[in-house]
């Protein structure tokens, strides 16, 4: 085998934000650049630019386009760079928890995901890398800063001239020296799930009529959910719905939230509402995400984690209890209500999966969850859609309660956070700098400014300090909060690929159950109209209205 090395010119722009490296399609196919930010990769977290002796990656990604041919440059550069083995998920799938899944239980020196998670895909649309460690889970900011500061002073990388690899057939075969194994992209994970939940229970409550709806998307959770919720827990067909991974997702927007999952959100909120399935759900492009509806019911993430956390012990892979809970900084406090009642501790992180990795690793937390319609455990290092839905459903199966009832008991129990999240797309990156520093530059007279009946307690820049390691990491969002527990954060996204997305979160905590019913952005809207008031939104921005609200 003869190793090619290939001259480039480094990037600068290959920082990767909340969840990886992402871009349009168009610049990961531009010469080079897919290539130079694996070599980047790899020249980090090899020594002595080469893998160590029996080095074994895993390869997989969400099947958007662009995907089966990422996937044969990696592995002709996994070779060069003297990679042993690389086990890939068959026809290059392998959903972000599943991968994770296949990294811890085969020991691998970590894996390559190929996906921009809820971005749309095709030509037009995204495509994102990202490198995850031994321990299944995203790598933290030490190894991704590490990775583009070499990807701006790369000046070649290593290939090998092979012919493609056969993606399609179960099997082995080697490239240039190297193993590569195409395994079943869903059986590893399916097992998993089967240790952790009662199938049986499951399997009784789908047979005693209960009626479940699950939304694919088109992206990657459509093999998963039908091995799973049809094959082995006995959903009829077609309980799976866009059940057929696409490469740009039949066009749509693989977010499972109010606004992207038009279809699954019509069935549940049909006009006969008893027609409704019991439970509709859906994840996004790569698997991680999951929304939980009921009949006509919506349940927050941030409280489907809090609900999850009261409940784990039904669950038989939860039965022990909770070592405790971690959120992020923007997901509302209601998990911090179970944790305190458990008597467990509750960790608040900065927004993205990678900070849980080092509290779950130390056995501090057991869940862990974001607003962001992420939910998981320590059963991976990936947040994962499909558990979710399964611990839902093993929750339903014991209590016999409808999704609706569970969430007004849950806040009868506990109180209710009352949530929501305003988004602002596709904003001059100038403009929505702009809104930040407007907002920050309020906070030296903010505290104990009265707005109306709010008084802000406190205000500043979220920052983190790694009760593991120690890492600090600052400017993760701009909070505000008032005496009576209400907040409004804001935020930039870390993972658009046009301009920039503006998040404003609000909460607000009510615990008279008589005012449970009401509707989340009526009881928000004094908090609405202070955050706009803050950060002069519709002066500098020119919105009138949020692009996406949930
Ligand atoms: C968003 C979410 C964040 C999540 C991240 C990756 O990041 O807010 O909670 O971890 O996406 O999710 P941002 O920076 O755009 O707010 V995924 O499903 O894209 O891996
Ligand atoms: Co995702």
């Amino acid at each position: 085998m003869t190793i090619r090395i290939v001259a480039t010119t480094p990037f600068n722009d290959q920082k990767p934000g909340t969840s990886g490296l992402r871009k349009k399609v168009a610049v990961f196919q531009s010469s080079g650049y897919l290539e130079n930010f694996v070599q980047a990769i790899f020249d980090t977290i090899f020594d002595n630019a080469a893998a160590p002796p029996g080095c074994t990656l895993v390869l997989g990604g969400d099947g958007r386009y662009f995907n089966r041919e990422a996937i044969q440059i990696i592995l002709r550069m996994a070779a060069a760079n003297g990679v042993a083995k690389v086990l890939v998920g068959q026809g290059g799938i392998l959903s972000t928890p599943a991968a994770s899944c296949v990294i811890r239980k085969y020991a691998t020196f970590g894996g390559i995901i190929l996906s921009a998670s809820h971005n749309p895909g095709g030509p037009d649309g995204d495509f994102g890398i990202k490198y995850n460690t031994d321990n299944g889970g995203p790598a933290p900011e030490k190894i991704t800063d590490a990775v583009f500061a070499r990807s701006r002073e790369l000046t070649s990388y290593r290939t090998v001239d092979a012919p493609d690899v056969g993606l399609d057939q179960v099997g082995s075969c080697t490239l240039g020296g190297m193993r590569v194994e195409i395994i079943d992209p869903v059986a590893d994970y399916a097992e998993l799930m089967e240790s952790l939940f009662d199938f049986g229970a499951i399997r009784a409550l789908i047979g005693s009529g209960f009626r479940l709806c699950f939304d694919a998307m088109h992206a990657v959770t459509g093999p998963y959910a039908r091995e799973i919720l049809e094959r082995r827990l006995g959903a009829p067909a077609g309980t799976v719905i866009n059940g057929v991974p696409l490469p740009d997702f039949g066009g749509g927007h693989p977010d499972p939230n109010l606004t992207y999952a038009g279809q699954l959100v019509a069935i549940m909120y049909g006009p006969d509402r008893n027609a409704a399935p019991d439970l509709g759900a859906a994840s996004d492009g790569d698997g991680d995400r999951n929304m939980i509806l009921g009949r006509h019911f919506f349940v927050t993430p941030s409280d489907s984690l809090a609900i999850i956390a009261a409940n784990a012990t039904l669950a038989p892979g939860y039965a022990a209890g909770l070592a405790g809970i971690a959120r992020s900084m923007p997901t509302s406090a209601a998990a911090d209500r179970v944790a305190g009642k458990l008597g467990v501790p509750c960790y608040e992180t900065p927004t993205g999966w990678k900070f849980f990795g080092n509290l779950m690793d130390a056995g501090k937390v057991t869940l862990c969850g974001e607003e962001s319609f992420g939910t998981g455990s320590s059963h991976v290092r990936e947040k994962d859609g499909l558990w979710a839905v399964l611990f839902w459903l093993n929750i339903l199966a014991k209590r016999r309660l409808s999704v609706e009832e569970i969430a007004h008991r849950h806040w009868a129990e506990f109180g209710r956070n009352i949530y929501s999240r305003h988004d602002y797309e596709a904003l001059p990156s100038d403009v929505a700098a702009g809104v930040m520093a407007q907002v920050k530059g309020r906070f030296a007279e903010l505290t104990g400014r009265r707005f109306g009946d709010y008084r802000v307690k406190f205000c500043d820049d979220f920052s983190y300090t790694d009760p593991i390691d120690g890492s600090l990491s600052t400017g993760q969002g701009l909070r505000i909060g008032f005496d009576d527990g209400s907040r409004i954060v804001f935020r930039l996204s870390g993972t658009g690929t046009e301009g920039a997305t503006l998040r404003i979160y609000l909460e607000a905590f009510e615990p008279d159950p008589a005012r449970h019913r009401v509707d989340a952005q009526q009881a928000l809207a004094g908090l609405i109209d202070i955050a706009h008031e803050l950060s002069q939104l519709k002066q500098r921005t020119g919105r009138t209205q949020p692009t996406v609200i949930t």
